[in-house]
């Protein structure tokens, strides 16, 4: 069973009764409790340290060298000073997901720096307790596959994981594209599941970030961006570019839309709990206004999948009964409309809500997943 050291610094202790407003009501043993749970969930061996002192932190690092095989951290106010614990990072060798509950990109300008960010894999922030949940999985799936991480522009957000499975090609390919409302502290490691899942079943698959609001994105930067992702994935050797699908959750659903409509040749594009209707996503404020935000002022009917029909390409609109995030009037909306511009759509409406979806054992995945490689593989 891999092993995984999480690391808490300094203040960290004092969660539950620090600026509840920022860290939450739960304290650093509850955390601890749920970080060992996560981490058996996922078949990771978790263990947990914090101290207030720098020294300490880079001792307890040091030893780890040889002992785990990954490092989730929350250097806590040490990210935006210390020097000293990202050459740890460095020296000890061993992959190390940086943590912030808070959003730390939205707070002073100090602490949008990060200096211990070179030195791990991945950054996760603002998604609370739960970031801690979000990095062990990222090293899970990191572990599970061997991946590539192509830069397609020159934004560090311009970036994808190519991951290719087994055997000798071309092999068919699945465009990936995460969602989180367009913000910014959502990234493409919550696509990470069905990533694996896929390339599993023999299709490669590229996950790509694209910049989102309040980092140089938004509408329609977001947008080009995944096109953009999209053709240099095409363009991989080893690919085969008449077998090639693309797929997105939630707001990646609403990108992998329209992206469909500026790729030639796609066997499918799906929408998995997807923004399909952007003008009654905007009236009905999803996501706190996330609409809004992302348009910023733009006209709503042209970023619009809804009012792109027909799209020209296969479609899947699948969509949770009880998803609170995303209603499923938008994929019955959707379809109904696609069904009467003369596209080729299927309507898969299950129990449940929103993210099951990125769940690669979940029935509703499990639906995506097999139509996506019937539309490939046949
Ligand atoms: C925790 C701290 O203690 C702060 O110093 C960082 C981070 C943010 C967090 O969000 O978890 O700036």
């Amino acid at each position: 069973m891999p092993r995984v050291l999480v690391v808490n610094g300094p203040n960290l202790n004092l969660l539950g009764t620090r600026r509840p407003e920022v860290y939450g009501s739960q304290t650093l043993a509850d955390l601890e409790r749920m970080a060992v749970g996560w981490g058996a969930e996922l078949g990771l061996e978790v263990e947990c340290f914090q101290s207030n002192h720098e020294g300490a932190l880079i001792d307890r690092l040091h030893a780890a060298r040889g002992t785990v095989e990954g490092v989730v951290l929350n250097a806590g106010a040490y990210t935006h000073t210390s020097y000293a614990l990202h050459d740890a990072l460095e020296a000890i060798g061993v992959p190390a997901v940086e943590v912030h509950i808070s959003n730390v990109k939205e707070r002073e300008p100090w602490r949008a720096v990060s200096l211990i960010a070179p030195a791990c894999v991945a950054t996760v922030y603002g998604r609370g307790l739960e970031g801690y949940r979000w990095a062990l999985r990222h090293l899970h799936h990191r572990w599970a596959w061997p991946l590539h991480t192509l830069a397609y522009g020159p934004a560090s957000d311009q970036a994808a994981d190519l991951r290719m499975p087994t055997g000798t090609g071309p092999h068919p390919l699945c465009v990936l594209v995460h969602g989180g409302f367009w913000r910014h502290m959502w990234t493409r490691d919550v696509m990470e599941g069905p990533a694996v899942d896929l390339v599993r079943r023999g299709v490669a698959t590229l996950n790509v970030e694209y910049r989102r609001v309040g980092a140089g994105g938004g509408w329609p930067v977001s947008l080009d961006d995944v096109v953009a992702a999209a053709l240099a994935g095409i363009d991989q050797a080893g690919i085969d570019r008449q077998r090639v699908a693309i797929a997105g959750h939630s707001a990646g659903g609403h990108l992998a839309l329209l992206a469909a409509a500026c790729l030639p040749g796609l066997r499918l594009a799906a929408a998995l709990g997807g923004v399909a209707d952007m003008e009654a996503a905007l009236e009905e404020r999803l996501s706190e206004g996330a609409a809004a935000a992302f348009l910023a002022g733009a006209e709503p009917a042209h970023a619009s999948p809804l009012r792109r029909l027909p799209l020209g390409v296969p479609l899947l609109v699948a969509h949770g009964r009880e998803d609170d995030r995303v209603p499923v009037s938008q994929a019955q909306r959707f379809a109904a409309a696609a069904a009467a511009a003369g596209d080729r759509i299927e309507l898969v409406v299950s129990d449940g809500g929103h993210f099951e979806f990125l769940e690669a054992s979940d029935p509703m995945w499990r639906a995506v997943a097999e139509r996506i490689v019937a539309a490939l593989v046949a």
